[in-house]
């Protein structure tokens, strides 16, 4: 008995003071900073509650109903209300979509639809990097170098947005497209500030013939609380990281259409869809093994929340607040790509200003501020780019509005003129750029600010007063 006791059920801090402590900090951290990384949140307790569970030790590889091991009644009934859930939570028939909530993240996800859809070697077609698109739709560099499996596995030609505008150029897309001829078109991006127009995707893929997958791990939480354009209404299949702007647990889903086809010249009058197969069996027991149970009960409470009537308002609130930020920025005379945005992201053109992303970054990073470098489109390195993205998801589920984003982006505009000065001091290079951010007066004293501003939110997930280390 003492010895299950001694090893099994010791708090962390007794077992582990090392991860307790490393844990701890992290929170301080998490609570102290002003966090704008775009694909970022803060999630619940009741989410971390699940997560934290005891559902992390059961296997139960297959679907719910037909497992390769026994004991699994209750994570049958969990997987099968966290599907339900999610057809729900986005507004779905379940007669014509299904949903597979077994992916271990977006990545993943997306693999397996992959897998399922594709042959080797087929030919797809996504955004491009630096125009905006994510690693696993297909990127290569302009080298020609295959960085993602994506791009290894299947034959892939970016689709880009127009250096002028910022936008997606649908005109362009469309003749690559007739083309190139791709089996998949896949929509959706990571730093992308515009919606999307599906019906024009949808027009696209029809006159090659090819599947359109819309990737909308980004805005999932936007597109269920109706507040941006809604991707299942022309794609085949729908796939989504979960710990985005949906506010839960880190994982992913991928959703795809059943039943009857819409009647189409030249195809059989009773033609159904076939996703269903494909893609459970592409997820298990092709890609992955054992699901994440404790993830899957996790994800049932978040969309569980994501259905209540204060999602709406947050969804809401996300869009406006990124738009006060971007707006704050324009007027003092900052470039931010397409000039605004329509959902939960900005993306800061810092080119103008003979600025890299990665020196902004490190900077605020200094003050405590957490936003990443990102491309901006004409850019070559990845390392060094021309942007920075700026997300408003996390901070607003501490409750913030419109007036704190626009004393957020009166911090980062502080920032970005200490970066401005430390370059006119020490010149561009990194390592004489790093010299000037060493007992930096200015970079103190706002990160006293920062930490003053930002400790004075409420924070989802765990006690501030319980915390280890509060000041
Ligand atoms: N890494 C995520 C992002 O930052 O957009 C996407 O997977």
């Amino acid at each position: 008995m003492d010895s299950v006791a001694s090893w099994g059920l010791a708090p962390l801090d007794a077992v582990d003071p090392e991860i307790h402590d490393l844990i701890e900090r992290e929170k301080r951290r998490q609570c102290r900073g002003i966090e704008l990384i775009a694909s970022e949140n803060f999630t619940s307790f009741a989410v971390i509650e699940a997560l934290g569970s005891a559902l992390t030790n059961k296997y139960s590889e297959g679907m719910p109903g037909n497992r390769y091991y026994g004991g699994n009644e209750f994570i049958d009934e969990i997987e099968n209300l966290c599907r339900a859930r999610a057809l729900a939570a986005f507004h779905l028939d379940p007669a014509r979509w299904g949903v597979n909530v077994q992916p271990y993240s977006g990545s993943p996800a997306n693999f397996a639809a992959y897998t399922a859809l594709l042959n080797p070697h087929d030919r797809i077609m996504g955004l491009d990097l630096p125009s905006g698109g994510h690693l696993t739709h297909g990127y290569y560099t302009s080298g020609g170098k295959k960085i993602s499996a994506t791009s290894i596995y299947f034959e892939s030609l970016p689709y880009k947005v127009s250096p002028v505008t910022g936008y997606i150029d649908y005109d362009k897309l469309e003749e690559k497209a007739l083309d190139f001829r791709p089996k998949l078109i896949i929509c959706g991006g990571s730093a992308y500030p515009r919606d999307w127009d599906y019906a024009r995707f949808r027009s696209i893929a029809d006159k090659c013939g090819a599947l359109l997958l819309c990737d909308m791990a980004h805005i999932s939480g936007l597109v269920a609380a109706q507040e941006a354009a809604d991707p299942f209404e022309f794609c085949d299949v729908v796939t989504t990281t979960t710990h985005k702007s949906l506010r839960g647990p880190r994982s992913g889903m991928i959703f795809y259409r059943k039943g009857p086809k819409p009647p189409k010249k030249g195809q059989p009058e009773d033609a159904v869809y076939d996703f269903e197969d494909k893609i459970n069996f592409s997820v298990f027991p092709s890609l992955q093994g054992g699901p994440h149970n404790h993830q899957i009960a996790a994800l049932a409470v978040a969309l569980k929340q994501a259905m209540l009537p204060g999602f709406k308002s947050y969804a809401k609130q996300v869009k406006a607040n990124a738009v006060a930020l971007g707006n704050y920025l324009m007027n003092k005379g900052y470039k931010m790509v397409t000039n605004g945005t329509e959902n939960h992201l900005v993306l800061w053109d810092l080119r103008p200003l003979g600025l890299t992303g990665n020196k902004v970054e490190k900077l605020c990073d200094l003050c405590n501020i957490t936003v990443n470098k990102n491309a901006v489109f004409g850019d070559s390195s990845a390392l060094a780019p021309g942007g920075v993205r700026i997300g408003t998801p996390a901070m607003t589920s501490r409750g913030l509005v419109e007036k704190d984003f626009e004393q957020i982006a009166e911090f980062l505009h502080q920032a970005v003129t200490i970066c401005l000065s430390i370059q006119k001091e020490y010149g561009k290079l990194l390592k004489d750029f790093n010299k000037g951010l060493v007992n930096n007066k200015d970079i103190e004293n706002l990160k006293a600010e920062v930490e003053k501003f930002s400790s004075s939110f409420d924070m989802p997930g765990f006690q501030m007063s319980e915390m280890k280390y509060k000041d």
